[in-house]
């Protein structure tokens, strides 16, 4: 990463630590997580038994490829990803793509550098016709642009559950700002994980995010090691208990780190700014990240708020995980 670019993610992650970490209740945003031991670990609870998200939305795609390219009609393609990753699962989707029309672009959009080269670099060479053309970009915060080559249909993707990593506002913001990109014939395909219902407990959601083996706790407490790593805070991450909760009312999954013991934790002055005190009582939390889970209505009330007409859903035999269609 170039010195300008690391400085200013030092200078956000400095920003995120001393308002959230001086609010009550305290609290740290979740990109925070996604540091590169962060990463890693969340490759690792994508493949975890209780992580039934990535497994399940892959079963979907795999099932209804052929489906979901058929909706978009005779007209050849593009397709965008929002948050793309590493953009494993999109395979399933350009290489049914690629069946259909000698030659596809993809258009990643992320704000990992690391990821989108990853991606290309695999995606190309394992796609005969597929050219990927990455974009390192905010598509949170700041205006998309997608390419439209002459003649095609945009296929938007937002996939992973990643929607649901956002408040209701947010989400409806960043699907908004796509669908300024978008235009009739294009459409968005959506990814979420659905709320608890007949065949889906809220035990089943607790283990997602609180597996046997402690992958997510751990994944929860490198958020306090990045602290400690990029601003030379000391937090005893042990100290800190991780808690999946369910919250009825808001439909979501919370993650909280727990102070085990009444703790007073410093980050010294450095060059992101001065030194702060924050003390935990025993039992107080951090709040670290909120999973929002969706209904069918949930789905298509944001999606409609948008400016998205949701046309199909394709859900697997449990209901467990949805991913919508929607015209533009
Ligand atoms: C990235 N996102 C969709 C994950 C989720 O399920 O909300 C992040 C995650 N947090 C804990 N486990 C996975």
């Amino acid at each position: 990463m170039p010195v300008a670019e690391a400085l200013s993610v030092l200078q956000a992650v400095a920003n995120e630590a001393r308002q959230g970490l001086s609010s009550t209740p305290k609290t740290l945003s979740p990109w925070l997580f996604y540091d590169e031991a962060g990463s890693e670990l969340f490759e690792q609870i994508t493949t975890l038994p209780e992580y039934y998200l990535t497994r399940t939305e892959r079963s979907i795609l795999t099932a209804h490829a052929a489906d979901i390219l058929e909706a978009m009609g005779n007209q050849p393609i593009t397709i965008a990803e929002l948050g793309a990753g590493t953009a494993t699962k999109t395979g399933i989707l350009l290489r049914a793509a690629t069946k259909r029309q000698p030659e596809l672009l993809y258009q990643p959009i992320d704000v990992s550098p690391t990821c989108l080269e990853e991606a290309r670099d695999s995606l190309e060479s394992s796609i005969p016709g597929l050219t990927v053309r990455p974009q390192l970009a905010n598509y949170i915060t700041e205006p998309i642009h997608i390419d439209r080559p002459a003649g095609t249909a945009i296929l938007a993707l937002y996939i992973g559950s990643s929607i649901g990593n956002f408040s209701p506002s947010e989400a409806k913001a960043i699907l908004t700002n796509l669908r300024t990109q978008l235009e009739p014939g294009d459409a968005l395909l959506l990814g979420t994980d659905l709320a608890p219902g007949p065949n889906k407990s809220v035990n089943t959601l607790i283990s997602a995010y609180d597996d046997a083996q402690g992958v997510t706790a751990a994944f929860n407490r490198n958020i306090l090691a990045r602290l400690n790593r990029d601003l030379q805070a000391n937090f005893h991450e042990t100290c800190f208990r991780h808690e999946a909760r369910w919250n009825a009312a808001a439909s979501r999954i919370e993650m909280h780190l727990a102070a085990r013991s009444t703790q007073t934790v410093s980050i010294p002055t450095n060059s992101t700014g001065p030194s702060q005190t924050i003390h935990f009582a025993k039992g107080e939390t951090i709040h670290t990240e909120n999973s929002h889970k969706f209904t069918a209505a949930a789905i298509s009330a944001l999606l409609e708020s948008s400016g998205f007409s949701p046309t199909r859903t394709f859900q697997d035999p449990q209901s467990l995980f949805a991913v919508t269609f929607s015209k533009a």
